[in-house]
């Protein structure tokens, strides 16, 4: 809340601050927001005269919750489907909830779920990952066994090809949870899959692998053996903690920036071969089909894109004008995230924002864009570069490349109509 004379929101002194918060990339020193003044509780705010239950009673002694949960009051912080989206739940998405978060880390209760036959349940001591194909020496694992190679913790978002696929031809859904939501950031314990496949003894024909889950999808997908030698792991923990079973418990692969589809949960097997393998999912699924009729394949980096979490239909402005504090993530399958612009006309004029936390290469980076909203409408959009050069595009743009077919690797700019109410509402412009 703020109040006081000098409140950000009043007449000139909010342009000058406009103006001084948009020179300095949002960083600006910030006057006038002290909060609520003193003198406001001088009548009595029983949240201070009053002696509250939490003071006045001891609370829950330390074994009340041996594994901690979020307080009850943020208890609409849940992954979300959309109904209507899929036939099934046991081969259908839900939703991160990017509007609740902040920094770069996913909780693990809160990475978006993304099965094609359910979640499989694993007990760890059955479970076993085979190496077979062009090696010299076909090895089958134990979770133990895994647990003997050299481990690295790496942080990498993971972001599912269909992410905003719904919005190609035009803005559907109303909240970033919906739109971008198939995206997380984890970090992963595991062993470099190279580990695994120099024990086997690669022979030198070997240039494919195909990675097969356990699931009763049977999720498989091919991959470059160039790829699975550079950077990939066989990875068993996330944030400190096991794999969710949603996440694949208890091993999955983590393909960094590459399309999600290629993280096979439940990894149980890996095959050396001298060719693709052609899969479902490398042909009629996760490809795009193109104006000619010919269709994009093994599109595997995920391109660079970006999104305002805050304000956004889910969260609106409930403060009215004057200091307002806008985020969002940016991330690139080609590395790092170099700049974030954001603007609030549409496109027409952007403003560099503030990257804060660690920048990451492959990992989600977060930004802000702290301003001062006069109370009138704007367009929000953010666009993010990567240290590569690529620029997210248009959603005009995007569609002049790649034609109105498309479902997967949408990484157009998107659109937030913020109404003078502080409602917002998914609209394009392009
Ligand atoms: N075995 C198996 N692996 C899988 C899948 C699956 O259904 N089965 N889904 C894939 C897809 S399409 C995506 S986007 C990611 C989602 O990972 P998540 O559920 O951890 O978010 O897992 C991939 N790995
Ligand atoms: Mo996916």
């Amino acid at each position: 809340m703020i109040d006081g004379p000098e409140r950000a929101g009043d007449g000139a002194s909010r342009r000058s601050f406009l103006k001084r918060s948009l020179a300095l990339g949002g960083a600006a020193a910030l006057a006038g927001i002290g909060g609520r003044r003193a003198s406001a509780a001088e009548g009595g705010d029983p949240a201070i005269t009053e002696v509250q239950d939490w003071n006045r009673y001891l609370g829950d002694g330390v074994d009340a919750r041996p594994y901690g949960l979020p307080s009850p009051y943020e208890s609409e912080v849940v992954r979300r489907d959309v109904p209507w989206l899929t036939a099934d739940a046991t081969s259908s998405v839900n939703f991160t909830p990017l509007h609740e978060l902040d920094g770069i880390i996913t909780p693990n209760g809160l990475c978006f779920e993304r099965h094609h036959a359910g979640i499989a349940e694993i007990a760890p001591q059955e479970h076993r990952l085979m190496i077979n194909g062009l090696v010299d020496r076909p090895l089958v694992f134990t979770m133990d066994d895994l647990k003997r190679f050299p481990r690295e913790n790496r942080i990498y978002f993971l972001e599912c090809a269909a992410n905003t696929g719904m919005e190609w031809r035009g803005s559907q859904l109303n909240g970033c949870q919906f739109t971008h939501g198939m995206v997380h950031c984890v970090m992963y314990t595991g062993t470099p899959l190279r580990y695994l496949l120099e024990e086997a003894g690669l022979k030198s024909a070997g240039k494919w692998l195909l990675a097969e889950g356990a699931d009763a999808s049977a999720m498989t997908r091919s991959i470059p053996m160039e790829k699975a030698l550079d950077d990939c792991l066989v990875a068993w923990k996330m944030n400190g903690e096991a794999l969710r079973p949603e996440q694949g418990y208890p091993v999955r692969l983590v393909v960094p920036g590459w399309e999600g589809n290629m993280w096979v949960k439940w990894l149980r097997r890996l095959e050396v071969g001298d060719q693709p393998w052609q899969q479902r999912e490398e042909t009629s699924k996760y490809t795009d089909l193109l104006a000619n009729g010919e269709a994009r394949r093994f599109t595997w980096a995920m391109d660079v894109k970006s999104v305002i979490t805050n304000p956004s239909p889910q969260a609106p402005i409930t403060h009215g004008r004057g200091r307002t504090v806008a985020t969002g993530l940016a991330w690139s399958g080609n590395g790092r995230i170099k700049r974030v612009d954001v603007s609030l006309d549409g496109g027409r004029n952007w403003i560099e924002a503030r990257i804060d936390g660690p920048s990451l290469p492959m990992a989600v980076h977060r930004f802000y864009l702290d301003f001062d909203w006069d109370g009138s409408e704007l367009f929000l959009q953010s666009r993010a570069i990567d240290e590569k050069g690529f620029v997210q595009p248009t959603k005009d743009e995007l569609r002049a490349a790649r034609g109105e077919n498309s479902i997967y690797h949408n990484n157009g700019i998107q659109t937030w109509w913020l109404q003078k109410d502080g409602a917002l509402e998914n609209v394009e412009v392009s």
